[in-house]
């Protein structure tokens, strides 16, 4: 996953994808990582594991034929497709990428490849991925897949398990060309128009491999958008490193992922949780660099989110739901990172995102070389007093009363047209 950004062409030396708009413009997305380990929720043999609940698997050496196990008690009984889209729509989400199967080889949807999927190893019997498919789509939200393509702990071919099998002696095209590619046909075929098809880790194929399966899955949905980590360069957009923020606003689309609280997929003793006050925080940081944030959830063995996941998402939509012009379908600010916070910008407007709020209540734009016409405060449209020296433009935001932690929103416009980046400002 890390380094994969050398590896990424930039968006100017090759053509966007005709569908990139949508992503561009959607600024906040859902990930949700679910699987048998969240069933585990990370604790094996009564040891406890950290780190990554969907890696236990891999840090306790479970061999494969005691994981496949485990399939045989998964009954989430407590999923409920409709409440977990409508999460979405309340956390003000434009996308949910959802993980069908992920390194420990398991389909959480309904696969004729395999046994070891949900409907035919569990006594759920059902396939979850098609109710939330139709749920999230039913709400206008772009439904997507993490499809691990390369590690697969499953499978004598497939990467990464070292401990069942010997590496050297694998072969990934038998792998890719037996099961990784054969369910991507499913996921692309059963599940309706996905927004995402979300790769990871990739690894086992040259460059050429890797656009062959690109063009041979593309086929099947010409309008989905292909994560970078698909690998070797390719891809629709970028993906930085898991938990990272790009330092200087970066062109063409891009997404930070990172999670709610210490791991991607459940673990029980992991409470670190995120408030609604440093996912918006995050939101606004990764904005003003130009990105989407995708944030993710990770529902426990019974189909529950956890109850601070729920809370805090709901929080940040309510935030959303009155601040969320500075937002969606913005672009980065011009003006970089300052003590008091950062800025997003849409044509003619500059948007403060007022993450610490200053001591005299006086905020300092600096570097502002268009003229401001009028300021005021996005929630509440209440106009503020201000003074332009130069290009330095003082905003006086006493009079905006709500405003604790993150983030109160100021709202610039201006005369004439957006100047570039000022990074010395
Ligand atoms: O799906 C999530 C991760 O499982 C996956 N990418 C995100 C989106 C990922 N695959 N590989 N990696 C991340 C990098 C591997 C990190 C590790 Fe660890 C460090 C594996 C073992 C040590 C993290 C910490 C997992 C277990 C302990």
């Amino acid at each position: 996953a890390q380094g994969m950004e050398e590896m990424w062409d930039s968006t100017a030396s090759k053509k966007e994808h005709p569908n990139i708009q949508w992503f561009k413009d959607a600024k906040f997305g859902l990930f949700i990582h679910w699987g048998l380990y969240s069933k585990l929720a990370g604790t094996w043999k009564g040891k406890n594991y950290y780190g990554s609940g969907e890696w236990i698997m891999n840090q306790a050496r479970i061999p494969v034929r005691k994981y496949d196990k485990v399939a045989a008690t998964f009954d989430p009984v407590n999923f409920n497709a409709d409440e977990w889209a409508q999460l979405a729509k309340d956390a003000g989400v434009k996308y949910m990428v959802i993980t069908a199967k992920h390194h420990e080889g398991f389909s959480m949807f309904d696969s004729k490849v395999t046994n070891f999927d949900i409907v035919d190893a569990t006594p759920y019997k059902k396939d979850p991925m098609k109710a939330l498919s139709e749920a999230t789509r039913m709400r206008g939200i772009q439904f997507g897949f993490y499809y691990s393509q390369f590690q697969d702990w499953h499978e004598p071919n497939g990467g990464r398990n070292t401990w069942d099998f010997d590496e050297s002696k694998k072969d990934y095209q038998q792998y890719y060309r037996d099961k990784a590619i054969p369910q991507l046909k499913e996921l692309l075929t059963n599940y309706g128009p996905l927004g995402i098809v979300w790769f990871d880790t990739p690894g086992g194929m040259t460059k050429e491999q890797t656009q062959r399966f690109i063009n041979e899955l593309r086929k099947l949905q010409p309008k989905s958008l292909f994560s970078s980590r698909v690998g070797q360069g390719l891809g629709d957009y970028k993906d930085f490193g898991d938990s990272e923020v790009p330092p200087v606003p970066i062109a063409g689309a891009w997404e930070s992922i990172y999670t709610h609280n210490d791991s991607w997929g459940y673990i029980a003793h992991d409470m670190n949780f995120k408030s609604s006050d440093e996912i918006i925080e995050l939101l606004a940081n990764v904005a003003s660099k130009g990105g989407n944030l995708m944030l993710n959830v990770g529902p426990d063995g019974l189909g529950t989110i956890p109850y601070y996941s729920v809370k805090y998402l709901k929080a940040t939509g309510a935030w959303l739901q009155k601040n969320g012009e500075s937002i969606y379908a913005s672009t980065a600010g011009f003006i970089p990172a300052q003590p008091w916070g950062v800025t997003t910008a849409k044509p003619g407007r500059l948007f403060l995102h007022i993450l610490n709020r200053p001591g005299n209540d006086t905020v300092l734009v600096p570097g502002f070389t268009n003229t401001a016409s009028k300021v005021y405060a996005l929630d509440g449209k209440m106009n503020l007093p201000f003074t332009q020296k130069s290009t330095d433009l003082y905003v006086n935001m006493t009079t905006v009363k709500n405003i604790h932690s993150p983030n109160a929103v100021l709202v610039v416009e201006y005369k004439g047209t957006a100047p570039a980046y000022n990074a010395s400002a």
